[in-house]
């Protein structure tokens, strides 16, 4: 064997043939240690590892021509190749393009400094190969194996990014869109299933007048094709006596979590704030609610977070902080905090004086007033999820009104066509039959 030293990087949890063979290839150039990438780096860029970091650099370990594994924290190459400068980095040929091409170009760059050298073999293009992918990856639409995701992605990031999701559609752009920035992979963590957008897409006001079977179909329109965990805004939660069943149902499909909110009688919009009449529920109802509900929670993973909407009504802080404190000693497993303001102060003051005597409940923030606060500040002050609420639907409302207007306008589809309508074509192959 050549003194050489040669470095891989794996993430997979399905082991082939194909990269058997590659890491043969790797062996053959020298002496090969492994990085076998962290559950966080793999759940951020690529899907929920169905084998744990740990289970995986024993597997890669016990490959022949493995001489050394590593475990690697990031998607970059700049930790192993600064501190072990392998004379060769290997890896297949898909990434030259697609999202990984920042990896691959950074990577060069590195070699390039001492003097190594990317060696890529082509990428085993098998169909077996790919349906053992989408069957690891079906596995994760599973409730059991969905349900608990939630909560592992909060332990393990710190905090978490949901997007919105109304649709099947919706949702597959919730849980496809990746995007590459400075050698790192972003994409959202779950989706958020609004009752706004819920009512709003089908003509509806929001005001718990779409019923809890017609949510339960947009949610599985959604679960049909996603695997990304799903947290329910679940308005007042209705009667208590009806939530208890509404825990067991969400649990029995896969939801992770439902968020139910401290208002009482007609509910309506809180982005109305106090321009509609809103009634806040008594600390000891909303109470009772959060504690059978969770007294019907049959599974481990569920999570039922209380919703305080007392800056919505403008109760102020301390009546915020009294709410919280009584749904956490209730058995909520976290909060979420809502504000309709412009500026998030408000919602800073709420986080860091909750945060000051309660580390563990999981904290909710709904930024879609003070959108201007980046998800890195929310992360150092202590919150757990960032949601983005409705963004999907007042995004697509617009485009399809200008089309209407424009066809109307122009007595033809050819402009409307031109400036806002994709291909035929794509729409025809934007969802690949199986
Ligand atoms: C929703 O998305 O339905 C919500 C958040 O409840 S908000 O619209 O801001 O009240
Ligand atoms: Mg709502």
């Amino acid at each position: 064997m050549s003194d050489k030293k040669v470095f891989m990087c794996m993430s997979t949890d399905v082991i082939h043939g194909g990269h058997i063979e590659i890491i043969k290839r790797a062996a053959e150039l020298g002496e090969l240690t492994v990085g076998v990438l962290t559950d966080e780096i793999v759940a951020t860029y690529k899907r929920y590892p169905l084998l744990s970091c740990e289970e995986r650099m024993k597997i890669v370990a016990g490959i022949k021509g493995v001489s050394a594994v590593v475990k690697q924290e990031d998607i970059s190459y700049r930790e192993p190749l600064r501190r072990m400068r392998p004379d060769y980095v290997v890896h297949g040929d898909d990434w030259v393009t697609g999202f990984q091409k920042p990896v691959r170009d950074e990577c060069i760059q590195l070699l390039a400094e001492y003097g190594g050298e990317l060696i890529e073999y082509p990428y085993s293009i098998n169909t077996q190969y790919d349906r053992l992918e989408a069957a690891a990856r079906s596995q994760l639409s599973i409730p059991d194996i969905r349900r608990g995701r939630l909560k592992w992605l909060i332990e393990k990031k710190g905090m978490i990014t949901c997007m919105e999701a109304h649709t099947g559609l919706t949702g597959l752009i919730a849980e496809k869109t990746v995007i590459m920035e400075e050698g790192t992979i972003r994409q959202f963590d779950g989706m958020w299933v609004s009752s706004l957008c819920d009512s709003t897409i089908k003509g509806k006001p929001d005001t718990e007048l779409v019923d809890f079977s017609s949510r339960m179909n947009t949610i599985n329109d959604i679960m049909e094709v996603t695997t990304k965990p799903i947290i329910l805004d679940g308005d007042t939660g209705g009667l208590t006596e009806h939530f208890v069943y509404t825990v067991r149902s969400l649990e029995r499909v896969g939801v992770s979590a439902i968020i139910i909110e401290d208002k009482t009688g007609l509910k309506k919009n809180s982005l109305f704030g106090t321009e509609v009449p809103q009634q806040q529920d008594t600390i000891e109802n909303f109470c009772y609610k959060i504690a059978e509900g969770k007294r019907a929670q049959k599974t481990k993973d569920f999570m039922i977070i209380a919703r305080i909407e007392s800056l919505i009504l403008e109760k102020g802080i301390d009546d915020a902080l009294t709410r919280a404190r009584a749904y956490v000693a209730a058995g909520a497993d976290g909060i979420m905090i809502h504000s309709r303001r412009k500026e998030p102060d408000e919602v800073f003051t709420f986080v860091q004086q909750f945060r000051e005597e309660n580390q563990r409940a999981v904290l909710v923030v709904v930024p879609t007033s003070y959108n201007a606060v980046y998800e890195e500040e929310f992360k150092r002050r202590g919150v757990n999820v960032v949601i983005y609420a409705n963004h999907l639907i007042r995004s697509s409302y617009p485009a399809m009104q200008k089309t209407a207007e424009t066809i109307l306008r122009c007595h033809r589809a050819k402009e409307a066509d031109e400036q806002y309508c994709m291909p035929i074509k794509s729409i025809l192959s934007l969802i690949p039959e199986e």
